[in-house]
């Protein structure tokens, strides 16, 4: 018996890809589709890698049956995709018009999944807020209408889809409030840095967007469990990112204290809350009166909000404590991150991605940590994958040998099965990040995360990739037959 063979994942374990509708769909002014803060964002010279948009991307709006056939070809039990809220309400108030052609949108892409023996988890809000919204009241910074804005959004999406029973509420909040109201390298782009935005506030923003996320999250998941969950039986949950850290100095006391740290202030910064009812103590220590704080009402509201923890991870990063005070616009816990510790060593291969070096160790660590933290939630991994580098450089058949993201996969979803058999983590489902190339935000479409090739240059057409086989194999292998 080889030390792996008593690995598996159970019958009933849960894979497939995710997407997210900007990265995707295209169609940007069809439809009655209205523009989202992304649409806005990429038309302001210099913010965008490659100048580009998600206006055409990989016209997934248009390739409906394409796109699951390719699914059902991969063998995907699961399809994790994302609803453009303004496709849905155009101007995205609980007082606007609904889109009927927007909702058929949706309504016919989980007829096609099911049809094809495929579950969908659909994601209400990954990152493309509705401009009008931030044009009536800067959006997440009115924390009191984009909850009820939010909450009527998703009110409209749990009547039109009463056929989807996993629902998550937001991707990766640390994201939009971070990227977008604090480093400014997302939409809407707010920061301190007025070299690159005449508005924005660093010291506070990205907080207030944060607890204003929080309480569009419970107030969605309170809508469901009142008003749909019984008729239809289904989970609603929030997808958080976290990278794994390890100390720079193994030997040093403060470093392994910054490398708690960083998870709290990335992860707990969320979950903390929707778990216990309250920020961790960390970020009110470093933040004191800047972090907003919870009224007994919203806290109750908030606490119990997640019927399933929606995991996002791609990588890991050695941690330095810093000696001085923490700056003002600090996000991370004041402390140094690094691909490198103190003896000069790697903590994984280069990839396209600045911020990701795999080390899928971490991805088992991370596992473990969550569990123990949190009480064994149910966990989904909403989200794992990588970009090579310099794929975008390659021609011909090599652009379909990733051997890279043959051997992160391989490596990564042993490291998942490990923390299920060997720790007791209750994973229950996984999906690869991404079902094929795409608009890589900031990035635009030199970074590709995909299984499947996108040809942009020739109408968009998808081939797939040797790591499209490289996952199916792994779950065959994985999952137990009877
Ligand atoms: C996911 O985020 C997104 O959900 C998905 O849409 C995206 O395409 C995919 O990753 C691949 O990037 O600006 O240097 O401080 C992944 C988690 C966390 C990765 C923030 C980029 C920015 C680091 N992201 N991180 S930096």
């Amino acid at each position: 018996m080889t030390a792996d063979s008593k690995l598996s994942l159970p019958k009933d374990f849960v894979w497939g890809y995710a997407t997210a509708s900007y990265q995707i769909e295209g169609a940007a002014n069809e439809d009655g589709r209205g523009p989202s803060i992304w649409d806005t964002f990429c038309k302001i010279p210099g913010k965008i890698a490659d100048g580009s948009s998600g206006d055409v991307a990989c016209d997934a709006y248009h390739r409906t049956q394409e796109d699951v056939a390719l699914l059902k070809s991969y063998g995907a039990k699961a399809y994790r995709f994302s609803i453009s809220w303004s496709r849905v309400i155009p101007l995205g108030g609980r007082n606007d018009p609904v889109n009927p052609a927007g909702i058929k949108f949706y309504q016919d892409y989980v007829d096609e999944l099911l049809a094809n023996g495929i579950t969908p988890f659909v994601t209400l809000f990954h990152w493309d807020l509705p401009q009008a919204l931030h044009e009536r009241y800067l959006g997440f910074l009115n924390k009191n209408e984009f909850a009820s804005d939010f909450e009527h959004y998703a009110r409209v999406c749990f009547e039109a889809l009463p056929k989807v029973k996993n629902w998550i509420t937001f991707n990766e909040p640390w994201c939009s409030a971070v990227l977008g109201y604090n480093v400014g390298a997302f939409a809407p782009g707010r920061t301190s840095d007025r070299s690159k935005s005449k508005e924005g506030d660093s010291t506070t923003e990205h907080l207030i967007v944060g607890h204003s996320i929080l309480l569009g999250h419970a107030r969605a998941v309170k809508a469901y469990r009142d008003d749909f969950k019984s008729q239809t039986g289904g989970q609603i949950g929030i997808t958080l990112n976290g990278d794994w850290t390890e100390p720079w100095d193994p030997s040093d006391p403060l470093d392994i204290a910054a490398c708690e740290r960083k998870l709290e202030f990335a992860i707990s910064w969320f979950a903390d809350p929707i778990y216990f009812g309250d920020y961790p103590a960390s970020m009110r220590t470093q933040y004191g009166s800047r972090l907003p704080t919870f009224t007994p009402e919203e806290s109750a509201l908030i606490k119990g909000s997640n019927d399933f923890y929606g995991m996002n991870h791609y990588t890991a990063n050695y941690i330095k404590h810093r000696d001085t005070p923490p700056a003002d616009d600090d996000v991370a816990g004041n402390l140094d991150m690094s691909f490198e510790n103190k003896l000069g060593e790697s903590i994984g291969p280069e990839t396209q991605s600045v911020w990701l070096r795999p080390h899928p160790e971490g991805f088992r660590k991370l596992l473990i940590w969550l569990s123990e933290r949190y009480g064994k939630p149910t966990i989904y991994v909403t989200e794992n994958g990588t970009s090579v580098k310099d794929e975008h450089l390659r021609t011909g058949e090599e652009r379909l040998r990733d051997e890279l993201r043959c051997e992160y996969f391989r490596t990564y979803i042993e490291a998942m099965t490990k923390a299920r058999c060997e720790s007791g983590v209750d994973v229950r489902g996984y999906f690869a990040w991404s079902l094929m190339d795409n608009f890589e935000w900031a990035e635009g479409y030199v970074t590709r995360f995909g299984v499947t090739y996108t040809d942009y240059e020739n109408g968009q057409k998808r081939t797939p990739k040797q790591s499209a086989y490289v996952v199916r194999e792994m779950f065959d292998k994985l999952i137990e037959k009877e």
